[in-house]
């Protein structure tokens, strides 16, 4: 079957399926209309960076009112820590592995995935994009006739302008904040405290540092405004609260250590979600969540099925149930992939490597640790340029920055295991500590049939295959 039969096939049943979900009468959630659908992503925003998480610094206004009027997710992660695959992940509801070289960054997503902007367009919906959709990469090289996240916009009101009569809407927001490059100076000049930051462990903690963090967290604000906009706008029109919200980000803070890695400062999102009366508001649930998770959110809202290639699993029943804290006892695990982030490698190689997470460890497995894990050196490319780089490389040989350099530059193992309730900022290996052997050993094993189990190259022998993904950007080798 190919694309567009398998739209016109979905179309087809589309219709009979939302007004039986609808008709069904069972919870909230179905006795609402069909919902608008918001989905804002910041660009690079860790999950520690939100005024509701308890940043001390960062004041984000917006995503602390669709927390407290929705459900804040604490457990939530990007499939990949690098914005194409992250976002490929999100459109398909697929683990990146399963998306050919969209696994990779600058690439292309083979068009053969069916995304859900286009499912719910073919149900009626108006959909479209702003800003960054899917993306860096090359969406035409594919055969992809737009952008996967639907049609471009300016913004909200453009697209909203452009709606036909009584359509519900599936707009994507994608802010280029907070991504490099920052105003160097301008979080402190704001009249943020650099005293106040919190330096995560892995950064040196120096002025240039704190004030470079200032910087992006600035930015971070800049984006939670946008959303602020965004409210605003639905709210005069009195479409706030039939339309389902998620606000979130693509992949961890650019900063070493942290994006285009699979520790939580790479992964790790910050993920609220507001839907009017159809959820209770001002709750906290720790359950694993995927972003690609909202994928077969979105189709299930809109009363469709998910694809049977999607991996990912609808939240729609913890968001219109009335639980909090642990809901889901099989969302106890997150599994996280990567491959190629830039081209900072000879030959234009990447760092393949697979991760579960569960509340006790994070369990990393490195598939060609011979490579550079930040790229190759002296450029270690994979690590944004700025001021936090440039004061980690150039006090490399200081007693205190040298094991943050190794941290974050050096060669890995093929196995990494991080005891979080002991190491919660994952700096200590112990995968070579026979106290933790067994746990080690399991992990693998558990991660290994999963990766089986979803049809991942890298488990079955194949993972070549990613090694001769495009590049559409710019090398930095
Ligand atoms: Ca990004």
């Amino acid at each position: 079957m190919d694309r567009r039969q398998f739209l016109t096939g979905s179309s087809l049943t589309t219709a009979a399926m939302a007004l039986a979900w609808l008709g069904a009468g069972n919870g909230k959630a179905a006795q609402v209309r069909r919902p608008n659908i918001l989905f804002a992503i910041a660009d690079d925003q860790s999950a520690a960076h939100t005024s509701i998480g308890g940043d001390p610094v960062v004041e984000t206004p917006n995503f602390d009112r669709i927390a407290t009027e929705g459900v804040r997710f604490t457990n939530a992660y990007c499939s990949s820590p690098s914005c194409t695959p992250s976002r490929g992940a999100i459109l398909t509801g697929q683990h990146i592995w399963r998306l050919g070289q969209g696994g990779s960054l600058w690439s292309a997503l083979p068009s053969e995935h069916a995304v859900y902007p286009d499912l719910l367009e073919a149900a009626g919906y108006h959909v479209g994009f702003a800003r960054k959709g899917w993306g860096p990469g090359s969406h035409e090289a594919s055969g992809w006739p737009r952008n996967p996240a639907g049609d471009r916009y300016d913004g909200l009101g453009d697209f909203l302008e452009d709606r036909p009569r009584d359509a519900p809407f599936c707009f994507w927001f994608g802010s280029h904040e907070p991504h490099r490059p920052y105003e160097r100076g301008s979080g402190v000049d704001s009249g943020m405290d650099p005293g106040a930051v919190r330096v995560p462990a892995m950064l040196p903690d120096a002025p240039e540092v704190r004030s470079d963090i200032c910087d992006y967290l600035l930015e971070c604000q800049t984006f939670d405004r946008q959303v602020g906009a965004m409210l605003d706008m639905l709210e005069d029109r009195g479409e706030l609260d039939n339309t389902l919200i998620v606000m979130t980000s693509d992949n961890g803070m650019p900063f070493p250590r942290a994006k285009a890695n699979l520790y939580d400062w790479g992964t790790r999102m910050p993920m609220a979600v507001r839907w009017g009366e159809a959820v209770s508001p001002g709750r906290v649930v720790d359950d694993y969540v995927d972003l690609a998770d909202v994928a077969p959110t979105f189709l299930e809202v809109a009363g469709l099925e998910p694809t049977e290639h999607m991996t990912a699993r609808s939240l729609a029943g913890i968001l219109t149930g009335e639980g909090e804290g642990r809901i889901d006892p099989l969302r106890d695990r997150i599994y996280l992939g990567r491959e190629r982030h830039a081209w900072v490698r000879e030959g234009n190689l990447g760092y393949p490597c697979r991760a579960l997470r569960s509340d006790e460890y994070l369990y990393i497995r490195n598939f060609e640790p011979d490579r550079w894990p930040a790229g190759d050196p002296p450029g270690y490319g994979d690590i944004d340029g700025g001021p936090t780089k440039a004061y980690l490389l150039e006090h490399r040989d200081d007693p205190e920055v040298a094991p943050l350099f190794e941290l974050a530059c050096a060669k890995r193992p093929a196995e990494e295991l991080y005891h979080l309730p002991s190491d919660p900022d994952q700096m200590n290996n112990v995968a070579g500590d026979p106290a933790h052997a067994e746990a080690r050993d399991g992990l693998w094993g558990q991660l290994e049939r999963y990766l089986d189990e979803t049809g991942d190259p890298r488990a079955q022998g194949g993972g070549d295959i990613f090694e001769t993904d495009q590049y559409f950007g710019r090398p930095h080798v």
